[in-house]
């Protein structure tokens, strides 16, 4: 691998699948790899103010918002993968960079899936795919050499079982298990089912409760270690 290149690590799943719980477990585990958070809270408060809250709006309105949640999702996005690449490299480190989702699920998960259902239109998808396959080519160009992702796979029940103890408030009553259905099965066709250059693929399964569970915790990393070496 070149010295400016890197690979992408990214957790993959349903809402409510704990990416951000196995995000937080490997950031303690692999302390010298290159992290970026998913920008959650920056889509419930555009310019720091509540009342402008995307995700939110996207929720009470799917139609109406959708393209925009989409749109600014990837420019959220990008911009932290550009504060992310753009950081020295030190030449000890391990050239790694581990995400919670990617710019490629945002597209293939939740803009495929909202131009399957009507939300988006096909207007907007095909916008949406221009300046996408334009500005990934600028911004990524030849310096993600190789992708590997997690796919947390989990029982949209159990997602939804999830969704509802963390109780976010564009969410609560919101999110349909129907939605977190849809949603699963898109990760299922994406990742199981269409194939991928350059790409390997390990499916962990996240039933189980392993956000405090040691054992199960121990086990799911058995798995990311052999996966990562
Ligand atoms: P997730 O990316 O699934 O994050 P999460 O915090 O729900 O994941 P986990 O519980 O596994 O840690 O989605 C966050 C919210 O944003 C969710 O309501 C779905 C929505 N969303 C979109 O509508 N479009 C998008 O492109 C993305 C990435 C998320």
């Amino acid at each position: 691998m070149k010295s400016n290149q890197y690979t992408l690590i990214s957790i993959e799943g349903n809402i409510g699948s704990g990416k951000s719980t196995l995000l937080k477990l490997m950031q303690q585990k692999y302390p010298d790899l290159r992290f970026i958070p998913e920008p959650v809270n920056e889509w419930q408060c555009i310019n720091g103010d509540p009342s402008l809250n995307l995700l939110g709006s996207f929720y009470e309105d799917s139609t109406r918002w959708a393209y925009t949640m989409q749109v600014y999702a990837f420019y959220s996005r990008l911009k932290h993968w550009k504060e992310v690449l753009s950081d020295p490299i030190n030449p000890e480190e391990r050239h790694l960079i581990l995400s919670e989702r990617s710019i490629e699920a945002d597209k293939e998960i939740f803009a495929v899936n909202g131009h399957k259902n009507g939300l988006i239109n096909k207007l907007e998808f095909a916008l949406y795919e221009k300046f996408y396959d334009w500005l990934c080519e600028e911004v990524f160009g030849k310096k993600i050499q190789k992708q590997m992702i997690i796919y947390l796979q989990v029982d949209p029940e159990v997602c939804h079982q999830r969704m509802q103890k963390r109780a976010r408030d564009e969410e609560k009553n919101t999110i349909s298990k129907e939605y977190l259905t849809q949603i699963h099965n898109r990760h299922e066709e994406w990742l199981l089912r269409e194939t991928h250059k350059n790409t390997s693929i390990l499916v962990l399964n996240g039933d189980q409760e392993f956000e405090t569970d040691l054992k199960q915790q121990q086990q799911m990393f058995e798995g990311i270690d052999n996966f990562l070496k």
